[in-house]
């Protein structure tokens, strides 16, 4: 993209992030961890698939895609809320005695949203975290293009798992920024339960959080948002078959299953399935599967909370300091809590 210039090299090149992966499975073939709770979650009763295996790269690539839909409104609503609390976000930080941040970025993506935020928080590192390792490593790439003097330390792991990090990154001032409502995918105890390890000096070691997540609202608009006119939504969730396949190495046959999105009331969440279409058989090494016609796997939970059960899951945790930001029609809110 530069013209090439009769400079020395390293004078003005960009520093290139460090990037370790924590992720066996891409470091050295599929991860037996991987595979036995792949079986594991097919073997149930009620099958499942745990949601991180929706990111490989093609299936990160469909929920980048997602986020354009006219029916998902989560991600341009959080960044509308964006745009207008930056200045404030920042302030806040800086009134809870944040001086250096270390902005760890919690599925991090292609970064995006953390390339908005970094100008206005100043991080002194930059950590984006993310289990797609391959599809991470090219937007630390771009992210340091972008800024060529920030420390970026780009860490390929599954999260879910547990919150130690790397001695690489840095443990005074840290801010787990974890947007997009991907909190949702735990249950609220799981949640609780990693928002308290994200707490713990032991652990996360964290300061501040800042937190986006979607709030309850009319059945209709959640179930649209997760059942797209384009069928988007359906084929990312049918890709994580693709994915199970070369995990696994299993056999499921994408034709035959149907994607399903419902909101239950009682549980304030969006479900997301996997239908079979009919009889039919999974086979992968060392295990099989018989699913009858209108059998589900059930790949996802999307949570949804309000400003007051949020409110009171920060605290519960042991965050004190707790502000939000929202929108007008009040469909999604953004949250600073400090420790
Ligand atoms: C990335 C977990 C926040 O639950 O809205 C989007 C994933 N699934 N459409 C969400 C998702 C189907 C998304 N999160």
């Amino acid at each position: 993209m530069n013209a090439p210039l009769k400079r020395p090299k390293l004078a003005l090149a960009p520093a290139s992030p460090q990037f370790i992966n924590c992720h066996p499975a891409t470091a050295q073939g599929p991860a037996p961890d991987a595979a036995r709770e792949l079986a594991e979650g097919l073997n149930a009763v009620a099958a499942s698939v745990p949601p991180k295996y929706f990111y490989d790269v093609l299936g990160s690539q469909l929920f980048e895609t997602i986020t354009e839909l006219d029916e998902y409104y989560p991600t341009r609503t959080e960044a509308g809320i964006f745009d207008t609390a930056y200045q404030s976000i920042a302030a806040t930080a800086a009134s809870a005695g944040i001086k250096q941040p270390c902005l760890i970025d919690l599925g991090a993506g292609n970064c995006a949203k953390a390339t908005r935020l970094i100008p206005y928080l100043k991080p002194k590192q930059y950590v984006p975290v993310d289990i797609s390792v391959d599809f991470l490593r090219d937007a630390a790439e771009q992210v340091q293009t972008t800024f060529p003097a920030l420390d970026i330390v780009g860490i390929g792991m599954d999260f879910s798992a547990g919150l130690a990090l790397p001695p690489q990154v840095q443990r005074r001032d840290r801010v787990f920024f974890y947007p997009g409502s991907s909190l949702g995918n735990f249950s609220p105890d799981q949640a609780l339960a990693f928002l308290q390890q994200m707490v713990d000096p032991a652990q996360g070691a964290a300061r501040g959080l800042l937190l986006g997540i979607d709030l309850v609202k009319d059945k209709a608009t959640l179930e649209a948002a997760y059942d797209d006119a384009l069928g988007v939504t359906a084929a990312f969730n049918k890709n994580l078959l693709r994915h199970v396949n070369t995990l696994l190495g299993s056999d499921f046959d994408v034709h035959q299953w149907r994607h399903l999105a419902l909101f239950n009331e009682t549980e304030s969440r969006i479900e997301m399935y996997l239908q079979a279409q009919r009889n039919l058989m999974v086979h992968w090494p060392g295990g099989e599967r018989a699913f009858r016609g209108g059998e589900r796997i059930h790949t996802e939970n999307s949570c949804k909370y309000t400003v007051a059960s949020m409110t009171a899951l920060l605290r519960r945790a042991g965050f004190t300091q707790i502000s939000y930001w929202t929108d007008p029609k009040e469909w999604f809110a953004v949250f600073w809590a400090s420790v």
